[in-house]
């Protein structure tokens, strides 16, 4: 799945001019009122972003890894929360019935997915299980032709605006392979969602819990019709999002960069121009340096990814996939802390970018598996290759 790339020139360059003209300057509204405004939506479906990785036939635009990534980083220079309105639709939410569902299912919601009418939001933590994904709680029991489902899902990006979740429940005995993955429409009688989480960045996206209780869902919407196979799913999908969030953590590196070698030209002090004092270009210089390695390491990735077999599990791309997440998640903290660093005091106070974009990047070393997570993923996997 490729867009041809005369296309694709052509819709990077109308997302770089939203993303500068229309969403860089709506900032700080997201910062005080912690909305993104429902003109600035309607324009994101309008562009196709909610099916940036819904193939064409199913309605979407229908980028291959290697193109999506180019769109995030553009997504990535400016407030988090716009990319997450349809980050889910693009990801986490929709690829579990992209690569495993039946074509019904396919059929069914991926035009709506790719169009944005139908938001689809991905619930797998729980409050018992992070990490450990696979010990999850949430039962599902199978009662005629409908699964009962009874549990919390912890932490839900975009639940309060999701028409329906991607759900992880327990469907069988314990550990991953009595895990199936369910559509699950969000007003089905029994969901509740919890207060919204207070967090400590990224004003405008939207998490809470999700609460089931005797939720009813058809036997129909386990993903490909097969109970079982949802920690699979999970696993595959969460592969695909930790590249895509490796691009954002690199776009968000290039913003803050940007803003911190301004800075650095504009502020005098002891009579010259900071950006003139060799401690700020060293910290300048490894900024640069750390980004283009990440940068580099994403775009090769990415390829790679794209040149697996379709939905076939590979470990050796998987483990690379843990890699650039780490790397790259871990290098935008370093350069939103020098970031900061340049500023001084001024990287302190609200009004300047940096000090949100600090804060902000701090998630993007915890979801989607944190760094600890990743580790474990590479180290399992090297072992694994020389036995
Ligand atoms: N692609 C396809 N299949 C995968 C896979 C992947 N990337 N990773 C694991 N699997 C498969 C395994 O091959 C195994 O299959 P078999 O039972 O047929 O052998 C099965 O899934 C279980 O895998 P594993 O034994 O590795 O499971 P663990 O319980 O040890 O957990 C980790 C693995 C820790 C890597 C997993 O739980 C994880 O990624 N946790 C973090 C969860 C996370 O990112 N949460 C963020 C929330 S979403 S924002």
């Amino acid at each position: 799945m490729t867009l041809d790339s005369e296309s694709f020139d052509i819709l990077l360059s109308s997302v770089e001019k939203f993303i500068h003209q229309k969403l860089v300057p709506q900032e700080n509204y997201l910062e005080e009122y912690d909305e993104v405004p429902t003109d600035l939506v309607e324009d994101m479906k309008s562009m196709g972003l909610f099916g940036l990785s819904i193939p064409e036939e199913f309605g979407g635009i229908g980028l291959s890894m290697s193109q999506e990534v180019r769109v995030a980083f553009e997504f990535g220079k400016t407030s988090l929360a716009f990319r997450s309105v349809f980050g889910t639709n693009v990801g986490i939410g929709s690829q579990g019935i992209l690569m495993d569902g039946t074509a019904e299912q396919k059929a069914f919601y991926l035009p709506k997915v790719a169009s944005g009418e139908l938001i689809m939001s991905f619930a797998l933590t729980e409050p018992d299980a992070g990490s450990d994904a696979a010990s999850l709680k949430t039962r599902a029991d199978l009662d005629g032709d409908q699964y009962v489902l009874n549990g919390t899902k912890r932490y839900i990006t975009n639940a309060p605006r999701a028409g329906a979740f991607t759900l992880m429940a327990r469907t069988g005995g314990p550990g991953s392979s009595g895990v199936s993955s369910f559509i699950v429409p969000s007003n089905l009688p029994g969901i509740q969602l919890g207060k919204p989480d207070k967090k400590m960045g990224q004003r405008g996206t939207k998490t809470c819990d999700v609460i089931l209780e005797n939720v009813r869902v058809p036997a129909a919407n386990i993903i490909g019709g097969v109970p079982g196979q949802g920690f699979k799913t999970a696993m595959k999908v969460l592969d695909r999002g930790r590249l895509h969030i490796s691009a954002v953590a690199c776009g968000m590196a290039q913003r803050i960069l940007n803003e911190s070698v301004r800075y650095a030209k504009d502020r005098k002090q002891f009579g010259k121009s900071i950006g003139e004092f060799q401690l700020i270009q060293a910290m300048l210089a490894d900024s640069q340096a750390e980004l283009l390695a990440g940068w580099s390491l994403v775009q090769e990735v990415a390829q790679r990814y794209d040149s697996k077999s379709a939905n076939v599990s590979d470990t050796d791309v998987s483990m690379r996939v843990s890699c650039t997440k780490m790397f790259c998640t871990e290098m935008v903290g370093r350069i939103a802390d020098r970031g900061v660093q340049v500023h001084g005091g001024a990287g302190y106070i609200n009004e300047y970018p940096v000090e949100r974009f600090y804060r902000d990047v701090r998630l993007l070393r915890l979801y989607e598996g944190t760094t600890q997570i990743q580790q474990l993923i590479i180290g399992r996997e090297l072992l694994r290759q020389v036995s």
